[in-house]
């Protein structure tokens, strides 16, 4: 009898072992947090990595985005916080809406930091596959986001409704809609502009009302995409910043998934990275943007920004080297007063990065 017991309990035992590790259940749902409107490049941005995820993982994964700040109350600055604490799983987001709570995230909007490169697309990629871009990853990680990917908002270029915009003095006490993030009224302080800070999710009701004379924001993703021709009829091409975009997870979220998972989740950031950076750059680079989007069969509507632009009434002023070198020595003061914060290793590491692709 006695014998019997044991032998019963060694088979469950046995059975137990051989069972298959019990998974925590996947949610229903995932929620992606994007700050600009659906359409804007960021949101098709987001929708290609979601649409991705649930085709390779057919259908176990499923996230759906929200776009317009809806899960932020409009506060685009609270994403990263709302992240880290599980309120929204996944962020498709902007360096420049985390970089208050993560300094280093404040290296890309050093003011012509990147655009006095001769190659900006080649010194911005660098920085993303080099030494410094890993070390924003480790930044915000140790503040408690996973991050997965890269994508591209955009470089950010100069709308108002006065203008053409060709030097410093032409920005004199001009009132721009800049985001929440210091180092933005910093930089228009020095170009003498008058800083206005405001949400995106209230952005276009004051271009609308005439608030401010002027914005910033990439041509393809934001500009054209919010017909910003409504408001201003100036662009000012002077690459001035860049926010790359960060795809983020809340760490929870992510230790739900299975390795496999984890590894397609890697996978389709790694391509959505591809697509995000061809719409960001279409009819601006060499060309290779457009064949891109050609080959996967996702060529936009306007896939020549500068024409398109021109044909809704506006006049695009192209910056050569030298006027965005004054621009550059205006804000000489911004650059040193943000290195120490931003960190000296990090700004150093990218300049390393930038160079060698010069
Ligand atoms: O607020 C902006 O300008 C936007 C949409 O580009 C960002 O979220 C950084």
């Amino acid at each position: 009898m006695k014998n019997c017991f044991r032998s019963a309990c060694i088979a469950l035992c046995a059975c137990l072992l051989a069972l298959p590790a019990v998974a925590a259940p996947y949610k229903q749902e995932y929620k992606l947090s994007v700050v600009p409107g659906a359409t804007s490049g960021w949101g098709l941005t987001a929708t290609y990595f979601a649409d991705l995820v649930r085709e390779r993982s057919q259908g176990r994964i499923n996230i759906k985005v929200y776009a317009s700040s809806q899960l932020l109350a409009g506060k685009q600055t609270s994403e990263f916080l709302m992240l880290r604490n599980g309120s929204i799983d996944f962020a498709l987001a902007s360096t420049i809406n985390w970089s208050p709570q993560v300094k280093e995230l404040n290296l890309p909007a050093l003011p012509f930091f990147i655009a006095a490169q001769p190659d900006r697309y080649k010194a911005m990629d660098a920085i993303l596959a080099g030494k410094s871009g890993q070390m924003m990853i480790d930044a915000v990680e140790k503040k408690g986001v996973k991050i997965i990917g890269w994508a591209e908002n955009g470089f950010r270029e100069l709308t108002t409704s006065k203008g053409p915009i060709t030097t410093p003095a032409d920005l004199n006490g001009l009132k721009i809609r800049v985001v929440g993030s210091p180092i933005f009224i910093e930089t228009f302080r020095a170009l003498g502009a008058n800083p206005v800070n405001m949400n995106w999710s209230e952005a276009t009701t004051g271009f609308q009302q005439g608030v401010v004379d002027g914005q910033e924001n990439p041509t393809n993703g934001i500009n054209v995409t919010v017909k910003i021709w409504n408001y201003h009829k100036h662009q000012c091409d002077w690459h001035y910043i860049i926010d790359p975009l960060l795809m983020g997870v809340n760490p929870k979220v992510w230790q739900g998934f299975t390795p496999e998972d984890q590894k397609l989740l890697v996978e389709c950031a790694v391509e959505t990275e591809k697509y995000g950076k061809a719409l960001s750059r279409l009819g601006m680079d060499d060309g290779a943007s457009l064949a891109y989007l050609k080959s996967i069969n996702m060529v936009p509507e306007v896939a020549d920004p500068y024409t398109f632009l021109e044909q809704q009434g506006m006049t695009v002023t192209k910056l050569n080297q030298e006027q965005i070198a004054a621009f550059y020595d205006a804000t000489k003061g911004v650059r040193e007063a943000w290195i120490p914060k931003i960190g000296a290793d990090l700004v150093k590491a990218a300049e390393e990065d930038m160079a060698s692709v010069r």
